[in-house]
């Protein structure tokens, strides 16, 4: 019986999810990737979400492994897609936090990071 409700629930968690995804702007992808370990540092960090983005109150902010904010401050939004330009931040963990507003009026946010060098 607790093997049965539990397949029950499956298919209710998956509609919830998906549903969500729909419904508000998330990050679909990044680039650099999030947790990858790139070679040398970013002149860029570009992001993807799952919907249009208001470019007004869409913002990405980048610290380096010294949690010095190295984005230039001007993210740009094209569509689904925002980008910031960076300064020279060394090797070490990047930390990327970003805020959106989707045009469904819905803020999101979230952060991740990514390694420059080793
Ligand atoms: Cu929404």
């Amino acid at each position: 019986m607790r093997r049965l409700s539990l397949f029950g629930m499956i298919p209710l968690l998956l509609l919830l999810v998906t549903g969500q995804a729909s419904a508000h702007a998330f990050l679909d992808h990044a680039e650099p990737r999030v947790g990858n370990t790139v070679a040398s540092a970013p002149s860029e960090v570009t992001l993807w979400f799952t919907q249009t983005l208001e470019p007004a109150f869409s913002t990405i902010t980048v610290t380096n492994a010294a949690g010095q904010r190295i984005d230039t401050g001007k993210s740009r939004v094209s569509g689904s897609q925002m980008s910031v330009s960076l300064r020279p931040g060394g090797t070490g963990t990047y930390h990327v936090t970003w805020r959106v507003l989707s045009v469904d009026t819905h803020t999101t946010d979230g952060s991740f990071t990514f390694k420059v060098g080793q």
